[in-house]
């Protein structure tokens, strides 16, 4: 077998394809979204879900039918998903369900940089994380080992530089050959009402015991022995900026970062003169280390903020607490020139609108020459964030209140937004501007329900958006080209902004930079289409 060079997210995919996952599914974000590409072009089966949550409850249910499921999401993604994640923990799972969470400390695109080990440790599941491509190719069977062997969902945690970083990866020679689906009744142990639930619980902590038991002793969580002066408990990819800002320094380096092996860390620490957590953002080894009672220096709190690298952990290290050097400052994103936005955020700054935003690269509005936005939370709080200004504004200040979301964000998350519009209406009426480039632009260029398109680009069902507003009784939908008609969608939004009534605008004009990709998946799309009805006329 051949090594091949490859990012962690690539890694991740070949492994979950060589291990015969039966699906993997998730929801675009950075930097994630390159798996479960990876995975189709490798030959999986992939496919976007709505959003995080939805990718989830599929994926459990392919975990339910005994087959091996992967979940992919950024780290607000789990945000999404936590619900029936949570509860999965009780239920299990009969296969395997892998579900990753990459987190982006530093946002290098993100909106926030929690740190999602806290999630292993408030739904009670076991994590992994890799420190670099080989690892997430190597992890990825020992996360499905644990789940399949424990019957329990597993959290894969990888982080930005992770995800991105390509190194030699050494491939296992032989697919595996997965256990064949097949669906076993359990009502007990996957209905979660109460009488089932409680006593799901105490399984559960009783299978983390068992799992913390058997990390101690695993391979998983290996050491290091080096000068008995410094000892370094560490993970993911600060091990390698660690291993490199102490090279002679022993190492006890956590591929599983939950549950803990404290006994080989008390024992580890207690060897060493001085034993220092080296860890990226929230000092979460280090708290649970020390409320075990092992004597670790954990890093000084402004190291919690960014990534960590190799100066940084020699900072650590000396106890170095001065200010840092500033970093360079990059070049601001922009939207492209002949964006489709353009004409939008030229009319909402004209009408000098208050703008409930949302996530995207229509997020850009923000920046000059614009600076119309005035709000950006979380995908697809535009629309409750913009109701909720409505509801209390005066009057004057209320009427110019227009919430602006992208089209793949709308799908995601703000359908549910627009019902609250319907059931919850502000005396003054709404104004709902989705921004339909055909596209989730901010990732990528992913397909989403409203594309029509799967994941390979293939034809599918198609969600209209215009559709869903009419469907949930919205008195007034329209749909404008705002890009050829600039004057048109000003004057339109005007009238909306006028009018006292709910209302959606549907602003359609393909992303530039996917139009013409857009334009030969359709014709694919349509000559696939008409080879299908030929064959089935020369069938009849
Ligand atoms: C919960 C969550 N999932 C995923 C993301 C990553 N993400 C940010 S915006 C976005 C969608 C952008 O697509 P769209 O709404 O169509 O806007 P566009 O970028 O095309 O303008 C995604 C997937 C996120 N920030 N939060």
């Amino acid at each position: 077998m051949e090594r091949k060079l490859l990012s962690g997210d690539e890694a991740a995919a070949l492994a979950a394809f060589d291990a015969g996952v039966a699906l993997g599914t998730g929801y675009p974000g950075t930097p994630s979204t390159e798996i479960l590409e990876a995975f189709g072009a490798l030959g999986g089966r992939a496919q976007w879900a709505p959003n995080e949550k939805v990718a989830l409850e599929v994926g459990l249910g392919v975990a339910y039918g005994a087959a091996r499921a992967l979940v992919t999401m950024k780290h607000v993604g789990l945000n999404v998903a936590a619900d029936p994640l949570f509860t999965a923990a009780y239920t299990g799972v009969s296969g395997a369900l892998v579900v990753v969470s990459a987190d982006d400390p530093g946002m290098a695109s993100s909106q926030n940089e929690q740190d999602n080990r806290r999630y292993a440790v408030a739904a009670g599941l076991p994590m992994l994380e890799p420190a670099d491509a080989q690892e997430a190719y190597d992890l990825f069977f020992a996360a499905i080992e644990i789940s399949e062997r424990w019957r329990i969902p597993v959290l894969f945690r990888m982080t930005t530089r992770v995800c991105h970083s390509r190194s030699l990866v050494m491939p296992r020679t032989q697919r595996q050959v997965p256990p064949s689906a097949c669906f076993e009744r359990d009502v007990g142990g996957r209905v979660m009402i109460p009488t089932n639930a409680r006593p799901a619980h105490r399984r559960l902590r009783a299978k983390l015991a068992e799992i913390a038991h058997f990390a101690e002793g695993s391979a998983l969580n290996p050491l290091q022995d080096g000068d008995r002066k410094l000892g370094i408990i560490t993970a993911g990819v600060a091990y390698f900026h660690a291993a490199e800002a102490a090279p002679a320094a022993s190492f006890l380096k956590l591929g599983m970062v939950y549950p803990l092996p404290l006994e080989r860390a008390r024992s580890f620490a207690a060897r060493v003169e001085r034993c220092v957590v080296i860890e990226e953002g929230d000092p979460v080894l280090a708290d649970a280390l020390r409320a075990a009672g092992i004597a670790v220096e954990s890093k000084p709190e402004m190291y919690r903020f960014g990534e960590l690298d190799v100066p940084r952990v020699r900072r650590i290290l000396a106890r170095d607490e001065s200010p840092e050097p500033a970093a360079p400052t990059g070049k601001p994103p922009e939207l492209c020139p002949s964006c489709p936005y353009h004409p939008v955020y030229a009319a909402l700054k004209q009408l000098d609108c208050i703008v409930a935003g949302d996530i995207g690269c229509y997020s850009l509005g923000v920046l000059e020459p614009y600076r119309a936005m005035d709000t950006c939370v979380a995908m697809g709080a535009s629309i409750g964030v913009g109701l909720g200004l409505r509801h209390v504004l005066p009057a004057e200040q209320a009427r110019r209140v227009v919430s602006v979301i992208g089209d793949s964000t709308f799908v995601h998350s703000g359908v549910s937004g627009l019902i609250e519009m319907i059931y919850n209406p502000p005396v003054i009426g709404h104004v709902v501007l989705v921004l339909d480039n055909g596209t989730t632009a901010m990732t990528g260029h992913q397909e989403h329900p409203g594309t029509g398109r799967t994941l390979d680009h293939a034809p599918t069902g198609k969600v209209s958006i215009e559709g869903i507003a009419r469907a949930l009784g919205v008195p007034s939908v329209t749909v404008i080209d705002p890009f050829a008609d600039p004057g048109g969608f000003e004057r339109l939004l005007a009238e909306r902004l006028a009018a006292r009534v709910p209302s959606v605008i549907v602003a359609r004009h393909p992303c530039v930079l996917a139009a013409a990709a857009i334009r030969k998946w359709d014709k694919l799309g349509t000559e696939r289409r008409e080879a299908i009805s030929c064959t089935a006329c020369a069938e009849e």
